[in-house]
């Protein structure tokens, strides 16, 4: 990156805009929350960021839906946004810089535009289509992909595990097949474009397979966009619901804004989405002449009884059965701690309770609030100075610089949130280590001089650590580490946690001796006994 190029473009992150068809489940929450973490993460590096979410409001199952509760669509998508989609998001605290409606005028009137490009430029052509199509999915499938029904004549989905419908219409299509070798000229130039490599290799195997064009219209019936030269035809929700990532960012609308955000940093993607992203996605920008985005990133599903967690599967959880008893921090925390980004994964209440006791509370929340209680008892809540530093003080920054750097490089970078997150928790058991060898509830006992300089040597390192942990976790945390930052008194000497850098976070000594450090609000409460199920 050149510097005008560095200054000029923002750190773009999306998620996938979800089906407003029902209420989110631990699987939207997932992806939405990583993203979070990724754009926090990056706002802490002082870099501009922007992150977009949104929903995807238009098709065949969100109109059946809206008709099984006898509501228009529009009703039904305006009511589950306000009351459902939106309220969970600022419950999760996501820090989402837009939200992108697909009824929007904004989208509808740029997506209209688009497609008349690619029209006029002879990508669409007229012509008809017969074939299985899940409606769960919004998606023509392969024969070969269909599993066997209760019936010789019924197939079903593999994803939903329900009946596929027979469709036959007159569509217009994109000439996908054409982009082929481009596509592939581009994922070779480009191998970090998809990711993990899993993801990568199947799509690469996927299209080199060879593509069939892409029927992109549907007119029998009208929940949708309708194409500017056939309003007879309504756009496929999947093409409307792509460009959601460009429309959001200006594209049409505001060039300027459109030149610092597109193309975007990365794709949030579920990898049963994969290669809308991947493929289709890519080439409808390369036949627009726009450029790509710079990478598309698929997480594993969060899985119930050896399936997806689905809302038409009803196994979906909603979060907040977890947040009122976890706390929001440690929701957040637990889903990208224990599951490596891109594999599978399943949640249990016994696994979110150990870790929640065991690394939240014992090892995080009791290190914080010891390191408090001492400066109040011994200093009267004055942070002293580290008057006596050696050693083992020099450990402690050096196993701080070693985790910020590897935090830094596995969120931010390769979105390996598990990798960095445990980089942190490494990090605090070291210091947790360096207070059980230290031992300053020895050292206060003794008077002399050198002692007390002990003491406060001490203390000071492990609130210095607690200063640099907070900034570290608060793109992860963000409430936890607003009490601990509070707690240290930093906020006076430093300014606000969300202007703290990661390049200087691992600056040693920044948290000014003086500072007034308080026991603060316990991080982590001890969990009340399971609710009786
Ligand atoms: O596919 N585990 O919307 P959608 C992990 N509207 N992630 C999960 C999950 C699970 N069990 N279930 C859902 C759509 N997700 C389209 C997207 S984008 C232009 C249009 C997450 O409501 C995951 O990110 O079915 C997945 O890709 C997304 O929710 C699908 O949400």
């Amino acid at each position: 990156h050149s510097t005008t190029e560095a200054q000029r473009s923002a750190y773009y992150v999306t998620t996938p805009i979800y089906y407003v068809n029902d209420r989110p489940h631990l699987g939207h929450a997932y992806t939405t929350v990583a993203g979070d973490v990724l754009t926090r993460w990056h706002r802490q590096r002082g870099e501009k960021v922007w992150y977009l979410t949104g929903t995807d409001e238009h098709g065949q199952k969100i109109l059946r839906t809206a008709e099984a509760n006898g509501v228009t669509p529009q009703e039904w998508c305006d009511k589950l946004v306000e009351e459902a989609w939106k309220p969970l998001w600022q419950h999760l605290n996501i820090a989402n810089d837009d939200f992108i409606r697909t009824t929007q005028k904004r989208h509808t009137d740029r997506v209209q535009e688009f497609v008349q490009d690619l029209h006029d430029k002879g990508e669409i052509y007229k012509g008809g289509y017969s074939g299985p199509y899940c409606v769960g999915c919004e998606e023509y499938k392969l024969p070969g992909e269909l599993l066997p029904g209760a019936t010789e004549d019924e197939k079903l989905c593999p994803i939903h595990k329900r009946p596929v419908e027979w469709l036959e219409e007159e569509n217009y299509f994109f000439r996908l097949s054409a982009y082929g070798p481009k596509l592939l000229e581009f994922y070779a130039a480009n191998p970090d474009f998809i990711q993990p490599a899993t993801a990568r290799n199947e799509v690469l195997r996927f299209v080199e397979q060879g593509l069939q064009d892409l029927s992109i219209s549907r007119s029998t019936f009208n929940w949708g966009v309708p194409l500017p030269w056939d309003e007879k035809h309504v756009l496929y929700v999947w093409v409307d619901a792509l460009q959601n990532y460009i429309t959001a960012a200006g594209y049409g609308s505001d060039p300027a804004r459109f030149a610092e955000l597109w193309p975007a940093s990365v794709h949030l993607v579920g990898k049963d989405i994969l290669r809308f992203h991947a493929v289709i996605w890519p080439a409808m920008l390369m036949a627009a002449g726009l450029p790509l985005p710079k990478r598309v990133v698929a997480n594993g599903w969060l899985m119930v009884g050896g399936e997806k967690m689905s809302k038409s599967n009803l196994t979906g959880i909603a979060p907040t059965d977890l947040t009122s008893h976890f706390g929001v921090d440690a929701y957040r925390y637990y889903f990208l701690r224990a599951i490596p980004f891109g594999t599978d994964g399943s949640f249990s209440w016994e696994d979110f309770t150990a870790r929640y006791t065991s690394e939240l509370a014992n090892d995080f929340g009791n290190l914080a609030s010891r390191v408090a209680a001492m400066v109040g008892k011994y200093f009267d809540g004055a942070l002293p100075a580290a008057t006596a530093a050696g050693a083992a003080e020099q450990t402690v920054a050096e196993g701080l610089a070693k985790a910020a750097e590897t935090a830094d490089r596995k969120i931010g970078e390769e979105l390996d949130f598990a990798g960095g997150i445990a980089a942190v928790f490494e990090f605090i058991k070291l210091v947790n280590g360096y207070l059980t060898e230290q031992e300053p509830w020895k050292v206060a006992k003794d008077t002399s001089e050198e002692g007390q300089a002990r003491l406060a040597t001490v203390l000071y390192t492990a609130a210095e650590a607690l200063r640099a942990t907070a900034v570290l976790l608060n793109p992860l945390m963000p409430t936890a580490a607003a009490k601990l930052w509070d707690s240290l008194g930093a906020e006076a000497s430093l300014g606000a946690l969300a202007d703290q850098t990661i390049g200087t976070v691992a600056d040693w000594g920044r948290l000014p001796a003086g500072s007034t450090v308080t026991k603060g609000d316990i991080l982590f409460p001890r969990l009340e006994e399971k609710p009786a199920s």
